[in-house]
């Protein structure tokens, strides 16, 4: 389609930009690492979110061309902020689709950005949506061998698809992150579940991220729940780089 060459012709254009969004540890209040997310800054019609143009990239391979850059830009960035003197425990989080991680080129993909930049295998986290490592078994082996690269696996938008508790054991994955529905909720039965999430992760030695914390309540509730890192509006928007705070505005 139309919208499928001009994104490719985008690409090699250099019209991709990463918005950073940072992620902080509940109890500390610092900035643990950041979220890259990922805009098409196109010609004539302003920066386009990518939920007007991941799905039609996935409708191909033209995705993983899109992995592949942002997994070198957030990499590359990451180290340029830890030569200014940002610490080296930071991390940053990319967005990987499924159709790309059961490619059997995501391996080596992820090791090029690795290589290319000289990031540390640990300062990088994968993050892939929930539905898609339960849908796909080949997205479990993969899971496997990108997490013998040494770097870290999260369970994106957890809370809107069907794994169960149960299957956490059975994945090699390192983070949970709740969905923002389940941040928002405040019925009784939500709230415990939230917990309950929080409970199964930590047994399974998960760490567990809150999305789209906007309300100084939230905050309190998943401290209170034992959530280990929130991230959010409440915190930060996603911004480019260039305005991206080195210091945690979340209070201990
Ligand atoms: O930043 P925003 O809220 O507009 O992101 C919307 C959706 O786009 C989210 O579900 C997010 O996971 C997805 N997304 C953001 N950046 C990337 C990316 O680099 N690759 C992929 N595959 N999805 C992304
Ligand atoms: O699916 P994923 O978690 O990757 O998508 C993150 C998306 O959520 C981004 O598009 C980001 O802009 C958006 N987001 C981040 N924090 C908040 C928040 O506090 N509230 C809302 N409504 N959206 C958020
Ligand atoms: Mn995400
Ligand atoms: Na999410």
């Amino acid at each position: 389609g139309r919208l499928e060459s001009a994104l490719r012709a985008g690409i090699a254009a250099g019209e991709l930009v990463l918005h950073y969004q940072p992620i902080l540890d509940t109890g500390s209040g610092e900035v643990a690492g950041y979220e890259a997310l990922v805009r098409w800054d196109r010609p004539g019609h302003g920066l386009v979110a990518p939920a007007d143009f991941i799905p039609v990239a996935e409708r191909s391979t033209l995705v993983c061309d899109v992995g592949r850059w942002v997994l070198a830009e957030a990499t590359a960035q990451l180290v340029r902020w830890t030569a200014e003197g940002r610490g080296e425990h930071l991390t940053v989080s990319v967005n990987l689709s499924g159709r790309h991680v059961a490619q059997p080129g995501v391996v080596t993909d992820v090791a090029d950005a690795l290589a290319a930049s000289g990031l540390a295998p640990h300062r990088l986290a994968l993050e892939i949506t929930e539905t898609v490592v339960v849908d796909v078994l080949e997205i479990e082996e993969a899971l496997r061998a990108l997490r013998d690269l040494g770097v870290r696996i999260s369970i994106d938008d957890f809370g809107t698809g069907y794994t169960s508790i149960h299957q956490l054991q059975h994945l090699a994955v390192d983070t949970l992150k709740i969905d923002r529905s389940l941040v928002e909720a405040t019925t009784p039965g939500v709230l415990a579940l939230v917990g309950l999430v929080v409970q199964a992760a930590h047994a399974f030695d998960l760490t567990v991220v809150a999305e789209g914390v906007e309300e100084p309540e939230q905050l309190e509730r998943l401290r209170a729940l034992g959530c280990d890192s929130v991230q959010g509006f409440l915190f930060a928007r996603p911004e480019p780089a260039g305005l991206v705070a080195d210091d945690g505005p979340l209070e201990p």
